[in-house]
């Protein structure tokens, strides 16, 4: 048994991560254009105004804005079949709260769309990977308004109509699971998901709880509206899935795991179940948390569930454990497993972990999956023949790919494709840097602002030609 022949191969991007040219052509500022770049030992820091001196690695990208056509080319020699990007909506709504979309955005989206459809590569389109405009934040507190929820539709049937027929497949979010910080004193993840710094919150608990909630609403909202649109719509959200392993078989370190992972699902269960899952009401009682749930929003649960699963997949992690002493923190906050590899960012490598969390995750909801992000983030070399020997890269995804086969041809698990991130080197999320590079495709941009953005295959673009081309038979 293989792989269907329409299995989609392909990669993923998002805008503020590759576009640069932050404030051309009617874009507005978001959310991201006010992150510094940082590093592994240093958060990047989020400023209030833009600060002379300071580096924001999303107002320069990788330039995609200029060099889509010629980096499409490329990925279309790669082989791609499909391309996930997302679209910013600070270009059609500079400002959020405005009626009337940005044209010169549009035409910019419309632009790579068909551009994707001249070398038949499937577009699929996220419409939120944190690029909301930042006066949504300043004028309506982001996500804490119902109103956000309304303007975010908005945006989303702005851009729906306007591509209709041109984009099958919709992402309504990018991981907004990872709302919650991921370690103590770290704004980071809350503001990019939110706009917000958690730092900032007066009372987090309830805070992350109603942005969550409206979040979640927004997206079974836009799951409905897509579906109006166009019957033929298949719309998924993208979550960031991480299987959490218990330290021992001690039954508190299990419990205690299991746990853990659960806190990422009730927003799937949300979008899938028709309703907001009762256990975590529960909990938010417990914990004196109130949401506001109407009527409308309950149909709303009812009319939006999700076509299809996107999973973010890069890591499995370790439980904090009771009993023993030496437990060695990783960056989120879990324990090192001894059994693993870590990247040079301290990420556990674990393919395995892959065939694990689409067997949990397809058991549990029964939806197809597509596999939205998978990669390895590594310092590349050029030689001095000019050619990048990322046999690390080769490596890590041949033991993804291979654990993925094992999951859909032995254990029948429904996924309909396989995107990296990313085909070609961008601004690092975490960090900001450029040199925890990705790519296929070399991009000659340093972190010390040096580098003339041109672009060069690596050793592993040809190595994933040939996986696709052979629809990974040989793995
Ligand atoms: C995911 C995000 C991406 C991406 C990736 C890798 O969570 O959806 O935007 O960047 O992580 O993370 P990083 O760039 O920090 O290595």
């Amino acid at each position: 048994m293989e792989l269907k022949e329409d299995f989609l191969w392909g990669g993923s991007l998002a805008a503020n991560q590759i576009e640069g040219n932050w404030n051309i052509d009617g874009k507005g500022p978001a959310i991201m254009d006010y992150v510094t770049s940082g590093s592994y030992q240093k958060e990047r820091e989020v400023t209030d105004e833009i600060e002379e001196g300071k580096i924001y690695p999303s107002h320069t990208g990788i330039d995609f804005y200029h060099q889509y056509k010629e980096d499409i080319k490329l990925l279309a020699e790669l082989g791609l079949k499909a391309l996930r990007i997302s679209i910013d909506w600070s270009r059609i709504f500079p400002l959020g709260d405005e009626e009337q979309p940005n044209q010169k955005g549009l035409d910019y989206y419309h632009d790579i769309i068909d551009t994707l459809h001249m070398y038949h590569i499937e577009p699929i389109v996220t419409l939120y990977h944190y690029e909301m405009p930042m006066n949504i934040v300043k004028k309506y507190d982001s996500w804490m308004n119902r109103k956000t929820i309304d303007l975010y539709l908005h945006f989303c049937e702005t851009v729906m109509k306007s591509l209709k027929g041109k984009v099958k497949y919709w992402v309504t979010f990018n991981e907004m699971n990872h709302i919650d910080p991921q370690t103590e004193n770290s704004d980071l993840f809350t503001y990019m998901i939110t706009g917000i710094k958690y730092s900032r919150m007066e009372n987090p608990s309830q805070m992350i709880a109603t942005m969550s909630y409206h979040m979640v609403l927004a997206s079974v909202k836009a799951v409905a509206l897509a579906h109006y649109i166009d019957a033929t719509n298949q719309v998924g959200c993208v979550f960031g899935l991480t299987p959490v392993y218990p330290r021992n078989c001690n039954p508190i370190n299990v419990i205690n795991a299991f746990q853990e992972m659960e806190k990422d699902y009730y927003q799937i269960d949300a979008m899938t179940q028709g309703k907001f899952p009762s256990y975590k009401l529960a909990e938010y009682q417990e914990a004196g948390i109130a949401l506001k749930i109407t009527e409308a929003d309950q149909e709303a649960f009812h009319m939006g569930k999700l076509d299809f699963i996107g999973i973010n997949y890069y890591m499995s992690s370790v439980a904090r454990y009771t009993g023993d002493d030496d437990q060695e923190e990783t960056i989120f906050g879990n324990v090192q497993n001894p059994y693993l590899q870590t990247s040079e960012w301290g990420w556990a490598i674990d393919g395995i972990g892959l065939r694990y969390i689409l067997n949990y995750t397809y058991h549990k909801y029964g939806l197809p999956i597509l596999i939205t992000e998978n990669g390895l983030g590594a310092v590349d070399t050029i030689g001095e023949n000019g050619s990048i020997q990322d046999d690390y890269r080769i490596t890590y995804l041949q033991e993804h790919i291979s654990e993925m086969k094992k999951a859909i041809l032995e254990d029948h698990v429904e996924c309909f494709g396989y995107l990296t991130w990313a085909p070609i080197d961008l601004v690092s999320l975490t960090t900001g840097e450029m040199k925890k590079r990705y790519g296929f495709i070399y991009v000659n941009k340093q972190d010390d602002g040096s580098g003339d953005f041109s672009r060069h295959q690596k050793k592993s673009f040809e190595w994933f030609q040939e996986i696709i081309r052979e629809n990974a038979k040989q793995l």
